[in-house]
C-alpha cells in the first residue's frame, strides 16, 4: 500500500503541452537594427498571405518619441528574406483623426471577400486611451480610413472574414470602468461596418491565480476551422515584477460564435527564450497575426516579443483542436 497519489489523466495529457508551438530557430525573425530607417522597436504584426503566395506583416514599429505607426515587411517563404518598406507604410494621421495622436498600434488584418479588401482593425492611441479604429486597402499601399469603431477603453479587436447571419461580426476588448477594471473579450455586431451594436461578453477574463485572470484580449483573428473558429487570446498575470503575457486557445461555434464550444484552462504559449524575457516590457509574447497553410494545416504564429522584436512559432492546427477537445472546458467560462 502507498499513499502517493497517481497524476491525474489530465495531468498526463498536460504534459508535453510546450511542444504545441514550436520557435523558429532563427527568431527573433526581425529586429529594429536590422530595420531601413530608426526605430526604437518593431512588434506584435499584422500577417497575412497574399495571392501571390508572398507572406506580408504590417509590423507596427515604434519610433523614438514612443509613438507607433505601421510598415509593410513581405518575404517569399514568410521566415527570411524580408523586403521592408523604407518609410513608414501607414502614419498616425492627428490632423484628420485626432484619436491617433499618441500613434497606430496592434494591427488585426482579415480578408473581407464581399469588399474585395482586407480589413485592419487597430488601436489608436491618444489622450482619450485607446480605441479600436478601422482601415480598409487592397494593396497595403494606401488606405481608406473609416475612423473609430468603438469608443475607448477598447482594444484588441478583429473582424470575422464574412458576416454571420446577414452582419459583421467584431471581437474586442472593452475594459470595464469597475474598481478592478476587469477586461473581458466581447462581440458586437453591424449591418455596415459603421454602427455597432447587440454587444455581449463572449469570455471572460478568469479569477485568482489563474494566468488569464483579469485581463484577457483576443490575439490574431479568429482562425476558420473544420470544427469552429480558433481563438487565440492573450490573457495577463500580474506578478511581482510586472506583467506576464501567455496565450492561450478557445474554439467558437462557426455558425454562431456567440456560442463557445471549449476553452482551455492552460495557457500553450508563453515567454521563455531571452528575447521573450528582456526587452522594453520583458515577459511578453504578443500576437496580432497568423497565416495558415491549408495544404499542410500548419499554422505560423507571428508574435511580438517583450516588445522589442519579432518571433515565429508554428502548430499544427489538428494538434490545437485536439488539445482544446481533451483537455478543453465547455463554455465562456
Ligand atoms: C498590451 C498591448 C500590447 C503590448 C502589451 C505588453 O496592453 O498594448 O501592444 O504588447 O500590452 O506591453
Amino acid at each position: 500500500m502507498t499513499n502517493v497519489t497517481e497524476p491525474s489523466d489530465t495531468f498526463v495529457t498536460r504534459t508535453g503541452l510546450d511542444d504545441l508551438f514550436k520557435r523558429h530557430p532563427s527568431n527573433p525573425i526581425l529586429e529594429a537594427a536590422r530595420w531601413p530607417y530608426s526605430a526604437n522597436s518593431v512588434f506584435n504584426p499584422g500577417a497575412v498571405r497574399l495571392p501571390s503566395g508572398e507572406t506580408l506583416l504590417l509590423v507596427r514599429v515604434e519610433d523614438r518619441r514612443g509613438a507607433s505607426h505601421f510598415t509593410v515587411a513581405r518575404s517569399d517563404d514568410g521566415i527570411s528574406g524580408w523586403s521592408i518598406d523604407h518609410t513608414p507604410t501607414l502614419m498616425p494621421h492627428p490632423e484628420e483623426y485626432p484619436e491617433e495622436l499618441w500613434g497606430i498600434e496592434d494591427p488585426r488584418i482579415v480578408w473581407l471577400d464581399e469588399l474585395q479588401r482586407y480589413a485592419i482593425t487597430y488601436t489608436a492611441f491618444s489622450r482619450n486611451g485607446p480605441l479600436v479604429a478601422l482601415a480598409l486597402t487592397e494593396d497595403f499601399v494606401t488606405f481608406e480610413r473609416r475612423g473609430p469603431i468603438t469608443p475607448p477603453e477598447d482594444k484588441d479587436a478583429a473582424l470575422f472574414p464574412h458576416r454571420i447571419a446577414g452582419r459583421w461580426a467584431l471581437i474586442h476588448r472593452p475594459v470595464a470602468t469597475t474598481a478592478n477594471s476587469k477586461a473581458n473579450i466581447w462581440l458586437s455586431f453591424s449591418p455596415d461596418l459603421k454602427h455597432w451594436g447587440d454587444h455581449m461578453m463572449l469570455i471572460e477574463a478568469r479569477d485568482g491565480s489563474y494566468w488569464d485572470a483579469g485581463k484577457i484580449g483576443l490575439s490574431p483573428p479568429p482562425i476558420q476551422t473544420t470544427e469552429g473558429w480558433l481563438m487565440i487570446y492573450h490573457g495577463v498575470r500580474h506578478t511581482a515584477s510586472g506583467a506576464l503575457y501567455r496565450m492561450g486557445l478557445a474554439l467558437l461555434d462557426h455558425d454562431d460564435p456567440r456560442i463557445v464550444i471549449r476553452r482551455g484552462e492552460d495557457w500553450v504559449f508563453g515567454p521563455s527564450a531571452g528575447y521573450e524575457f528582456m526587452g522594453d516590457v520583458p515577459n511578453v509574447v504578443f500576437s496580432c497575426g497568423t497565416v495558415v497553410d491549408e495544404a499542410t494545416g500548419e499554422i505560423r504564429m507571428y508574435y511580438g516579443a517583450a516588445d522589442s522584436s519579432i518571433g515565429l512559432a508554428t502548430a499544427r492546427v489538428a494538434d490545437l483542436l485536439d488539445w482544446l477537445r481533451t483537455t478543453g472546458r465547455d463554455g465562456r467560462r
